[in-house]
C-alpha cells in the first residue's frame, strides 16, 4: 500500500502538464480510482483490519490530494502568467493612428477677432441662428413689405421662424438686453438661399459688432476696422470705402479690401474686379435704436457686419469657398 502511494505521488510530480496530471488524479482519487478499489473488499474485512484499512485510505487520500492541489497551483499560475503575458496591454501607450486635431482655420480668425475686441472693451455675445423674422428683419428697419428683404434669400421654418440670415439679429438683442452704451460683437453661422460657387456658400459666418455711446462717428467706425484688418492680415491692405445700402444704417457703406488672392488684376473670387467685399459698416439708423428701446437724440452708434469665411480665405488665400465646408482633411491639416 506504501508503494501505492509513493507511486502516486512520483507521478504526481513527474506531470509535465495539466492534462497528465489530471489523469494521475482520476487515476488514484477518481470514483473507479486505485483508493477506490481498496475500499470496495471492506466488508470482508474483520473489524479491526477494516479500521486500519479505513486509516490507511483516508491517511493515503489526504497525501496524495495534498501533492495534487500543490502541483496543481503550480500549473495554474504558470498558465495565468501565460495569460497574462499575452493579453498585457500598456493604456498609457497613444493609440496607433491616431492624428491630433486642429482648430478650423475660420475658428482660428474668429478667436483672434474676439480677442482683439475683448482687448478693445467690448462684450462677445452669442445669439440663436434659428431666428424669429422680428429680430432678423423689422428690428434692423426692413419691414415685411419693404424691397430690401429680398437682398437675404432666406430659408423660413414652418411657423413663422427663419434661419438668420446674418448676425445683425444679435445687434438687437444686445441692445435690448444690455442698453447703452454698449460694445459688443457676436461671430456667428448665417444662411441663406445662395447659389453656391466659388464665392457663396449657403452656410458660412459672419461676425457682427456694434458700438453705441455719445457722439459715435464714422471716424471711430474707420479706426475700428482698420485696426481689425490689420491685425488680422498682419500686414498693409487696400481698402476702399463704397456708399452701401442696408436699411440698418445711415450712412452706409462697403468695405472692400483689394483681393488677396490676385493682388488685382481679377479672378474667380473677386469676380474679376481686383475687390473683394468684405466689411459692410455704417452708422446705426435712429429708427433701429427706437426699435430696441434707446433714445437716438441720446445716443448714436456704429454696426458693422463682417463675412468671416471670405476673411478666412483672403488670409489663407483660399480661392474656392467650398473647400472651407468640404470636410476634406487634406485641406484642412494644413491648418
Ligand atoms: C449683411 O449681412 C449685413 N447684416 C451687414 C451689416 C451689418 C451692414 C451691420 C451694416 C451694419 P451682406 O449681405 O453684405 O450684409 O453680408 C455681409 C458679408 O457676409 C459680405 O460682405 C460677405 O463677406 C459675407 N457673405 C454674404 N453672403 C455670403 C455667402 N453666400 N457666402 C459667403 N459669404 C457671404
Amino acid at each position: 500500500m506504501q508503494d501505492l502511494i509513493d507511486s502516486a505521488l512520483a507521478r504526481i510530480q513527474s506531470a509535465v502538464n495539466a492534462d497528465e496530471l489530471e489523469a494521475v488524479r482520476v487515476e488514484f482519487l477518481g470514483r473507479k480510482g486505485k483508493l477506490a478499489d481498496l475500499s470496495k473488499d471492506m466488508g470482508k474485512l474483520s473489524p479491526a483490519e477494516r479500521a486500519e484499512r479505513g486509516k490507511f485510505i483516508n491517511a493515503a487520500k489526504k497525501s496524495i490530494e495534498e501533492a495534487y492541489e500543490a502541483r496543481k497551483q503550480s500549473f495554474d499560475a504558470a498558465a495565468l502568467a501565460i495569460l497574462l503575458d499575452a493579453e498585457w496591454l500598456d493604456l498609457t501607450v497613444p493609440a496607433a493612428g491616431v492624428k491630433p486635431g486642429a482648430l478650423h482655420p475660420i475658428t482660428q480668425i474668429q478667436w483672434e477677432i474676439e480677442d482683439l475686441f475683448r482687448s478693445l472693451g467690448f462684450t462677445v455675445l452669442d445669439g440663436p441662428e434659428v431666428e424669429t423674422e422680428y429680430h432678423n428683419f423689422d428690428a434692423l428697419n426692413i419691414p415685411a413689405h419693404h424691397p430690401a428683404r429680398d437682398m437675404q434669400d432666406t430659408f423660413w421654418l414652418e411657423g413663422g421662424n427663419l434661419l438668420r440670415t446674418h448676425t445683425s439679429p444679435v445687434q438687437v438683442r444686445g441692445m435690448e438686453r444690455l442698453g447703452p452704451p454698449l460694445r459688443m460683437i457676436a461671430p456667428g453661422r448665417t444662411f441663406r438661399n445662395e447659389e453656391v460657387d466659388a464665392s457663396h456658400e449657403h452656410t458660412f459666418y459672419q461676425v457682427e459688432g456694434m458700438m453705441v455711446d455719445r457722439d459715435v462717428s464714422v471716424a471711430h467706425l474707420i479706426y475700428f476696422m482698420k485696426t481689425l484688418l490689420s491685425a488680422i492680415f498682419k500686414r498693409e491692405v487696400t481698402v476702399r470705402l463704397r456708399p452701401g445700402y442696408f436699411p440698418f444704417v445711415e450712412p452706409g457703406f462697403e468695405l472692400d479690401i483689394r483681393c488677396l488672392i490676385c493682388g488685382g488684376p481679377g479672378c474667380a473670387v473677386c469676380k474679376q474686379s481686383g475687390w473683394v467685399e468684405l466689411l459692410p459698416c455704417g452708422l446705426v439708423h435712429p429708427n433701429v435704436l427706437l426699435m430696441s428701446g434707446i433714445d437716438p437724440d441720446q445716443w448714436g452708434g456704429f454696426a458693422f457686419g463682417l463675412g468671416l469665411t471670405r476673411l478666412a480665405m483672403m488670409r489663407y488665400g483660399i480661392d474656392d469657398i467650398r473647400l472651407l465646408q468640404g470636410g476634406d482633411l487634406r485641406f484642412l491639416s494644413q491648418f
